[in-house]
């Protein structure tokens, strides 16, 4: 590499060259515009971030940024960052705020919290975290320290429903194993915008032979790399995975060991899976019968098969979690379960990272036993979701601050809190009005933090420590590579200094953030220290990975010990045991009447590359590429409606209606919709109904309801 020596000083600042001459230093930190956590060269002069680069050390980013980590300096120094906390001045509806200092925000929460405490029990105070995920086993530690039973999280609308369908049918969860797999079975997952880390090795096992099935109602990027695409209608991926099973199990495709002697239920699966034949299956999900014989053959025929989902597309439909189970049933029916090439079971440790370390998150939760503490909110409605879950259903959240029952919610303390999550954010809205402190934690002004009687700054990855583990077996620790943005500090410091102010007491909080994570990774060998030699992060050594097909040895940890077809625990407490189809609430087979006037179905939130939920539509950069709120329509359905590119239309449900701009794509099959979800200004979970949800996992069924969508140019 050139050491630019023949370049003036002048060429070298504008170049951003570093070196003791330019005085610009390169410093290792992360992006944590997403939880991906790609590795970042920050090029810092005068305490300033003057460009960034992707970290070519880091083994899960590989040197990559995406458009919205490019742009993390536009993130890192917006003029919304909160710089302060914040007082609000005046009543719940005043939108003024005063300056105040951190030791008077810590006495006011405190007292606020106390008082509420004292007088309706410690329950009423939920602690909430969105998708921030890197701070939550400290905010759970916090409200448990605290009494209260109501951890909360945006996991309620994310993952933990794909998660829990795995877990009722194989006791654990699954990730594929990538080693020499033959097939693989994209369903809904568009990793070249919603996993960039793990599109490279994606496409380079297509192109070492492995063969790409993709299922999901998008022409995606990964499409044109796919062998087939079985491009279903929303909301009906059970019916096309059980048509899938009846054409493994009536060719004698499946892994008749496997399920002889490690499953429970098969007799039952088999009888309701011979409804699915697949023209059955083609006039429920549009996918034409031969392209589905064509999937199941050349899924259970390959030697190593796996199925890669996308955290939540596949449950969010008022129907996702039984779609889901019969979606990974298909696993173990071909015998690919924790194997090598198939799907390998690796335990979660610290932060969700399947590394193989031997880490104590849980019992640092769980600082106090949530044992005999009042029901989580949202127990009553899913019991399922309370019992493995073991936290809050947010979805019931305003439900519960609206009706005050079974018992009040006063306050909520939220930490990255984005009301616009829900379905139904106006209901949600409505109910944190309702609230007698409502208390938020975030880096940027927001909607919600807007209405929140206490606003704390906190800081990004550049301005704080953290901890970070990669699957894959690399970890890092950073340190901060500028001064915090105004008064922002850590949201542990936060955490940290509240539970001081209300005098919990906690022995570990108490010696700070280092310490805590030291503490946790304890039973692995591994220290803090280790990982801070090596500031763009290193090769864990510590701890081995398990070994493949632990259920020889050990069964699986369901009730029965068993893969279970047919669910123990879903069939004790009366709900259907098997992975059953049913319509979603509302389609145009379930609610004729209500597609007459709403034809179309209307999918949301399917994930744009520029944008990450509501955090990025503030950057010039990213908000350029996509700048005004759009419903995507099928030429076809738009030609119908005499409606042209770009023309003003009226979104519409049975609950309400949005004006956006119309983009016509062959991307979205004729007879869908699709619409980015925080679009400032064009809220579409407005147009959601907020008790649209799976009677399971709660989870709201953001991706299958009707819509109508008409000019009004
Ligand atoms: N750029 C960016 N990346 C993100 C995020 C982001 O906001 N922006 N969010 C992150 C988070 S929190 C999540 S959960 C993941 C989600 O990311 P993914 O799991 O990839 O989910 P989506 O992009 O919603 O959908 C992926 C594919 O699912 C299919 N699909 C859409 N609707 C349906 C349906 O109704 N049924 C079926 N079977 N398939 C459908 C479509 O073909 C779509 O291309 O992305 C993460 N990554
Ligand atoms: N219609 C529809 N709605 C959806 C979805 C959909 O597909 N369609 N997807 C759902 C899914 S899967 C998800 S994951 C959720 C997204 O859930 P949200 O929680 O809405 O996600 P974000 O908007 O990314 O983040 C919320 C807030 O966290 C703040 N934040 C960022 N980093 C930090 C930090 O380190 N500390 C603190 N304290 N705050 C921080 C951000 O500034 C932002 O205001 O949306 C759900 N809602
Ligand atoms: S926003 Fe982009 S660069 Fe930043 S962590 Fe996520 S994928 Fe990586
Ligand atoms: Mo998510």
């Amino acid at each position: 590499m050139s050491n630019h020596s023949e370049l003036t000083i002048e060429e070298k600042l504008l170049g951003k060259i570093a070196g003791e001459d330019t005085g610009i230093e390169i410093k290792k930190t992360i992006c944590s515009i997403c939880s991906h956590n790609c590795g970042i060269d920050a090029y810092v002069k005068d305490g300033i971030v003057i460009k960034v680069e992707g970290s070519a050390e880091n083994a899960a980013s590989h040197g990559t940024l995406c458009s919205k980590g490019a742009a993390m300096r536009q993130y890192l120094y917006h003029k919304d960052r909160i710089r302060t906390p914040l007082l609000k001045k005046g009543g719940r509806d005043s939108t003024e705020f005063e300056a105040i200092s951190w030791e008077n925000a810590m006495e006011i929460a405190a007292s606020h919290l106390q008082k509420i405490k004292d007088e309706s029990g410690p329950e009423s105070v939920a602690f909430y975290v969105g998708f921030p995920k890197w701070l939550r086993s400290f905010v759970k530690r916090l409200c448990l320290s605290f009494g209260s039973p109501n951890f909360c999280t945006e996991s309620s609308t994310c993952y933990h429903a794909t998660a829990l369908a795995s877990e009722l049918t194989y006791g654990y969860q699954s990730s594929p194993d990538m080693k020499g797999t033959d097939c693989l079975l994209l369903w809904s997952a568009n990793p070249l915008h919603s996993d960039t880390s793990s599109a490279k090795g994606l496409l380079k096992a297509v192109d070492h032979g492995m063969k790409l099935i993709e299922v999901g109602p998008f022409v995606t990027p990964v499409t044109k790399h796919a062998e087939m695409h079985l491009r279903i209608r929303p909301g009906t991926s059970g019916a096309l995975a059980l048509a899938m099973a009846n054409v493994i199990i009536e060719e004698g495709l499946y892994d008749v060991e496997f399920v002889n002697q490690f499953t429970k239920g098969f007799e039952e699966y088999r009888s309701y899976v011979r409804e699915f034949t697949p023209k059955a299956a083609e006039s429920i999900t549009t996918v034409p019968a031969d392209l589905i014989i064509r999937a199941a053959r050349l899924f259970a025929k390959s030697e190593r098969a796996a199925i890669k989902s996308g955290a939540s597309p596949t449950v969010h439909h008022t129907n996702g979690l039984q779609n889901h189970r019969a979606i990974i049933s298909l696993v173990g029916l071909t015998g690919n379960f924790d194997r090598e090439g198939g799907h390998y079971v690796v335990p979660w440790s610290y932060y969700h990272a399947p590394n193989g370390l031997d880490t104590r998150d849980g019992e640092f939760e769980q600082a106090r036993s949530a044992e005999g503490m009042p029901a989580r909110v949202g127990s009553d409605i899913n019991p399922i979701w309370d019992k493995l879950k073991k936290e809050g259903q947010s979805v019931y959240l305003p439900f519960q601050i609206k009706s005050g029952k079974p018992y009040p919610i006063r306050s909520v303390v939220g930490f990255g809190m984005n009301y616009r999550m829900w379905p139904g954010s106006d209901f949600m809205k409505e109910a944190l009005n309702k609230l007698d402190f409502l208390m938020t934690a975030d880096l940027f002004m927001t909607d919600t933090t807007r209405l929140s009687d206490l606003v704390l700054p906190v800081c990004s990855t550049f301005e704080r420590q953290q901890i970070k583990m990669y699957p894959g077996r690399f970890g890092l620790w950073t340190e901060p590579v500028i001064d915090p943005i105004g008064e922002s500090r850590s949201d542990i410091d936060l955490i940290t200094d509240l539970s001081a102010a209300l005098k919990l007491n906690d022995p570990l909080f108490s010696q700070g953030y280092k310490a805590c994570v030291d503490w946790i990774l304890e039973p692995s060998g591994m220290k803090v220290a280790d990982l801070e030699q090596h500031p763009g992060g290193c090769v864990l050594e510590k701890g081995s990975m398990p070994p493949y097909q632990k259920y020889r040895q050990n069964g699986f940890p369901t009730p029965s010990g068993k893969m279970e077809f047919s669910s123990s625990i879903l069939g004790e407490a009366g709900l259907e045991p098997l992975p059953k189809y049913e319509e979603p609430l509302h389609s145009p087979i379930s609610t004729p009447d209500i597609a007459e006037k709403f034809p179309l179905v209307l999918t949301t939130g399917s994930r744009l590359p520029m944008f990450f939920h509501s955090r990025t539509f503030r950057l010039p950069w990213t908000r350029r590429l996509s700048p005004d709120p759009m419903v995507e329509i099928n030429p076809v359905d738009a030609e119908k409606r005499g409606i042209r590119e770009g023309d003003r239309v009226k979104l519409s449900t049975p609950k309400s209606h949005l004006i956006v701009k119309a983009h016509l794509t062959g991307k979205v099959a004729p007879g869908v919709a699709a619409m980015y979800h925080d679009y400032p200004g064009a809220d579409v979970n407005e147009l959601i109904y907020p008790d649209y949800r799976d009677p399971i996992s709660g989870y709201p069924g953001f991706k299958s309801l009707l819509c109508e969508v008409e000019s009004v140019t």
